[in-house]
């Protein structure tokens, strides 16, 4: 990584603890990454964001906020980013990945809180991450308890908007969801200085719709039965259209895709012959957490699908363009959040088709239900998810982990059984 020292001190951070972090990722991403064989070329993008992946975008967003840009950090995938945009400001991802950041969330959090919430909390609190550093202000949401009282502990230490999201989803849910995002579009102009207006609604609307387009198009060749691109990939991919630059991202995705028409009209497979066809279903995984994918993809399997935040939830769906004048185009944007299926909502009916349909649209062998370990939601509806899958016919595996690397060899115990009991 070239040297962003400098720019590192002057956001405050902790710099030697996070040099303890700069020198554990290469290696990571080397040993996951970098070792798999037949990778499409247009990966070297995504491997250069990565070794880049504290200097170049920072960089990027500190040069936004000296001509006046905004940054806001966000942890869901319910709040809109186009509200952001329309406002001429900038939205990023900031969902702790790493057991690095865990122990500094525990210092202020109950042990037993999801490591998610934990390290998102812990790269704010200890310094060691510069897009903490970096966001003007948090957007939080109401999906979850643990999530809930984090925005009052991190509201202390840097601005808070936090977003209401309703659990059901009647029709006066949606319209209270458009509503929100009404009071979110206030709290940013008057963030910003900016007004958001049709035009620039309507463009910020266009500019996430055609991520959302390439994403889907990334996805789409993993139905093939010769599978182009590995789940490792594609997992890589869809965490750093979290924060990239979404124009530049839809681009280089988009050329990615080139790519893959050629590997598929070639036949190309990145793994072997009979490998069982995996899908993933549960909590999100945010970057670098490529574990469970890792363990997959060296066990005889090959992730083709993630129906997850870090998968299907987030780019599925478009805002309808067609509307015009803000507030239709608001009612645009609540109907599309709303299609997401969440485990905070009851009944989530829709989590369990989606899971079905996306079964046989990528002709999974079979479904592994990954929980992060203290989310009782996902937890919870874990048994009503792998009850339909198994009444489906579809082999189920439902498995509990963290971000550390202790349940490693136990996992890869069970999923190599798992992956074994497909081939009979
Ligand atoms: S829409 S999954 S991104 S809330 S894993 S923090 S739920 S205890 S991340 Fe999520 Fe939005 Fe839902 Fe998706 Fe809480 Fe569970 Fe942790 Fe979670």
């Amino acid at each position: 990584m070239a040297d962003y020292r400098k720019m590192w001190e002057d956001l405050g951070m902790d710099v030697e603890t996070h040099d303890v972090l700069c020198e554990v990722l290469p290696q990571a991403f080397g040993d996951v990454y970098l070792s798999q064989d037949n990778r499409p070329e247009g990966m070297d993008y995504y491997n250069m964001v990565v070794a880049e992946i504290h200097g170049i975008r920072p960089a990027e967003l500190i040069a936004a906020q000296k001509e006046g840009k905004k940054v806001f950090g966000t942890f869901c995938v319910y709040v809109p980013d186009e509200i952001v945009f329309a406002a001429g400001a900038i939205a990023t991802g900031l969902c702790g990945g790493s057991q690095f950041w865990v122990p500094g969330g525990e210092k202020v959090l109950p042990v037993n809180t999801c490591p998610l919430i934990k390290a998102s909390v812990g790269a704010r609190l200890d310094r060691t991450c510069p897009f903490f550093r970096i966001a003007d202000m948090y957007v939080g949401e109401t999906t979850c308890d643990g999530k809930k009282k984090a925005w009052e502990i991190l509201s202390a230490d840097v601005p808070v908007h936090v977003m209401e999201l309703p659990q059901m989803k009647r029709a006066k849910d949606i319209k209270a969801w458009a509503e929100e995002i009404t009071d979110f579009k206030s709290v940013v102009e008057d963030f910003t200085g900016n007004e958001v207006s049709a035009e620039s609604l309507a463009a910020a609307v266009k500019l996430i719709n055609d991520k959302r387009r390439a994403l889907a198009r990334l996805y789409d060749f993993r139905k093939n039965e010769n599978v182009p691109i590995s789940g490792r990939d594609t997992l890589l991919i869809s965490q750093i259209a979290f924060y990239d630059d979404p124009g530049r991202f839809t681009q280089m995705t988009n050329q990615l895709c080139d790519e893959l028409d050629q590997r598929a009209a070639d036949g190309v497979s990145v793994c072997q012959k009979g490998s069982k066809r995996i899908m993933l279903t549960g909590t999100p995984m945010a970057i670098p957490n490529w574990k469970l994918h890792q363990i997959i993809e060296t066990s005889g399997g090959i992730v083709v699908c993630e129906e997850t935040c870090t998968g299907t939830r987030y780019f599925e769906n478009l805002v309808d363009e067609s509307r015009t004048g803000l507030k239709d185009q608001i009612d645009a944007l609540a109907e599309r959040y709303m299609h997401i299926n969440c485990a905070c909502f009851t009944p989530n009916h829709g989590r369990v088709e989606d899971i079905l349909r996306l079964a046989e649209e990528y002709r999974a062998d079979g479904i592994i239900d990954v929980n992060l370990k203290f989310c009782n939601l996902y937890d919870t509806e874990g048994y009503l998810v792998e009850k339909a899958v198994q009444e489906a016919g579809i082999p189920v595996l439902g498995i509990e982990t963290d971000y550390t690397d202790s349940d490693a060899q136990q996992l890869r115990t069970r999923i190599s059984a798992f992956i074994e009991m497909l081939n009979n």
